[in-house]
């Protein structure tokens, strides 16, 4: 973190900013960044951002994403819905019903939630593939090292000998063994044409977005409108608590989960939030 005080101006959605000069001025590492901060949850991601930005894994159109997430997470005063946690059981029992579930890694998501994705893939037997939406071979690769450094065994993407159709070239690469062969994809942070076209491919998309109104949301089986910082270990502890549920229990979570009302709930959240 190089600008306190712009973490500062950020200000605190319970109206509390009057402790958030005791953020250190420069932050090397996070672990400098004091957990009981009332912006701890957005220092930690600006801080994770930013090293994602200096170690060329997060490209810098990926900067102004995660403003624009955090500006939706500041009206729901940074906080899990009830419909977003609903929303991360169904994700859960998809991905622990799935022949082949994915989860897709972008420069934003590799920075984030790096040890997360691989505890994800762990708690649900998915492959982590590297999908990039300003891909270059340079940051495939490190995206890859990344997070294998965090833990992944094996990592796809860089092999690209599938495509998704009607996407213009870079962005359509896919391992034909990876999301082109996938039952079940996790797409956070995605544009919404990719979200699109995985759809139109068959593919049950769960996405992670804090824009309810995005095209990505929208068009995805299971949207789930929650910072990434929190959904993805909320999917996992789902998915720890459902390990030994039957097939017909998932079946009942998947077919209870209503996505229109998770959707307007988030809506309603942010265009009426109550941030006292
Ligand atoms: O690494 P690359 O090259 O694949 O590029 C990744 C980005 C994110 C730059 C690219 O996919 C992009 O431009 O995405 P968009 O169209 O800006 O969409 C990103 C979506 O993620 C927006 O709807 C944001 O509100 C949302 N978002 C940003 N930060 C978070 C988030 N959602 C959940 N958690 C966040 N921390």
């Amino acid at each position: 973190m190089t600008d306190d005080a712009d973490a500062a101006d950020a200000g605190d959605p319970a109206g509390d900013a009057s402790t958030a000069t005791d953020a250190p001025s420069e932050v090397d590492h996070e672990s400098e960044i004091p957990e009981d901060h009332p912006r701890y949850q957005s220092l930690l991601t600006r801080h994770r951002i930013e090293h994602g930005v200096d170690i060329g894994i997060t490209s810098k159109q990926g900067l102004i994403a995660e403003g624009r997430g955090e500006a939706f997470d500041y009206l729901l005063g940074e906080a899990t819905l009830p419909s977003a946690d609903a929303a991360a059981r169904a994700a859960a029992a998809h991905l622990l019903l799935a022949d082949h579930p994915v989860l897709s890694v972008n420069g934003n998501v590799a920075a984030l939630v790096p040890g997360e994705i691989v505890e994800l893939a762990a708690a649900t037997g998915a492959d982590i593939e590297v999908n990039l939406f300003n891909r270059t071979d340079e940051r495939m690769r490190a995206i890859a090292d990344h997070l294998r450094e965090h833990g992944a065994g094996e990592v796809k993407g860089l092999k690209a000998d599938g495509r998704i159709p009607g996407l213009s070239h870079e962005r359509a690469k896919v391992d034909a063994d990876g999301i082109g062969d996938a039952d079940v994809v996790v797409v956070p942070l995605e544009d919404g044409d990719r979200a699109e076209a995985l759809g139109a491919m068959g593919k049950t998309e769960i996405v992670i977005d804090l824009n309810p109104m995005s095209r990505s949301a929208q068009v995805a089986a299971v949207p789930i409108v929650d910072n990434i910082l929190r959904a993805v270990p909320n999917v996992t502890r789902h998915a720890e608590e459902l390990a030994d549920a039957s097939e017909a229990e998932l079946r009942d979570v998947v077919d209870s989960f209503d996505r229109e009302a998770a959707l307007e709930e988030a809506e309603r959240a942010i265009r009426n939030g109550d941030l006292d």
